[in-house]
């Protein structure tokens, strides 16, 4: 099996200070929960960035000060920037983030509940950001939160938009969204080219159960406090690493090796950036 790619989602749009006091929000805390996540194993980093009142933002100065942050920092992670941004955010604001020198940036590709909310993802936004991402040359990362998502993706390839590598996250347990479960993730899988590769972010309690699943079927895994703050029940993680330190023990165990950033630029197919 090839080596695990870890991908650490190191702080989000949602998770507020209230929940947990371990969350960054700055770009310096956000760099070194980054490097901190990079140095346990993680060798991606999904980031998302918050303005001065910690309230989640797409500002490309505020990115690219964070990316600046943590080349200066890790200079061999990847970063991944998100073009999800927070729920409610139009597309131009999004897009912000592609123009922050990312090597990755996620492609969210389809409208889902999200808890409360409905975050938009519709065809013409799809192929939009798909075309400019490509422009950019960033590697995509497609979000499906539902198995038709994984339809939408397919679609924009098809129709010339990306031609960069196949990289899939299967994002489960969203509240109103595709459930964290074994069934949904194997058929989901079933669903991808076979030249493709996945990763899979259990949100919540599922994040190690969604792991383990992903570390046996050769996936990839994606772990952070964006996705869940807490270390095993009713202890919060202290930090990114812990997390990323976690997923570490359980894939050695289980036999299986961990990527470091260069050999997940091979698999993905990304040109290094500085
Ligand atoms: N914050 C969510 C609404 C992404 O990063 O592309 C969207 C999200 C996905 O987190
Ligand atoms: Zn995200």
């Amino acid at each position: 099996m090839e080596k695990l790619i870890i991908t650490a989602a190191v702080c989000g749009a949602e998770v507020t200070r209230k929940q947990t006091p371990y969350i960054p929000l700055t770009p310096e805390e956000i760099a070194d929960e980054a490097c901190a996540a990079r140095e346990a194993g993680a060798s991606i980093v999904h980031i998302h960035v918050r303005d001065e009142n910690g309230e989640p933002t797409q500002d490309v100065k505020v990115f690219k000060r964070t990316v600046e942050l943590i080349r200066a920092k890790c200079p061999d992670v990847i970063v991944q920037v998100s073009t999800g941004g927070a729920v409610g955010m139009s597309a131009d604001e999004r897009l912000q983030s592609i123009y922050s020198n990312p090597e990755m940036a996620t492609l969210d590709v389809g409208t889902t509940n999200f808890g409360n909310d409905i975050f938009v993802n519709d065809m013409p936004l799809i192929r939009h950001f798909a075309q400019k991402i490509e422009e950019m040359n960033i590697v995509p990362e497609f979000e499906c939160f539902e198995v038709g998502h994984i339809y939408n993706a397919l679609r924009v390839v098809k129709e010339g938009l990306i031609r960069a590598h196949l990289h899939f996250d299967f994002v489960l347990g969203v509240p109103g969204a595709c459930p964290a479960d074994i069934r949904n993730l194997v058929r989901m899988v079933d669903c991808i080219p076979a030249n493709a590769t996945w990763t899979v972010a259990g949100i919540g309690r599922h994040e190690f159960e969604m792991a383990a699943h992903a570390i046996a079927m050769g996936g990839h895994v994606r772990v952070g406090l964006e996705d869940n703050i807490y270390l095993s029940k009713g202890v919060l993680a202290k930090s990114n690493a812990e997390l990323v330190e976690k997923v570490v023990r359980i894939s050695k165990e289980m036999g299986r090796q961990i990527a470091t950033p260069q050999e997940t630029r091979i698999l993905l197919g990304i040109e290094k950036k500085s």
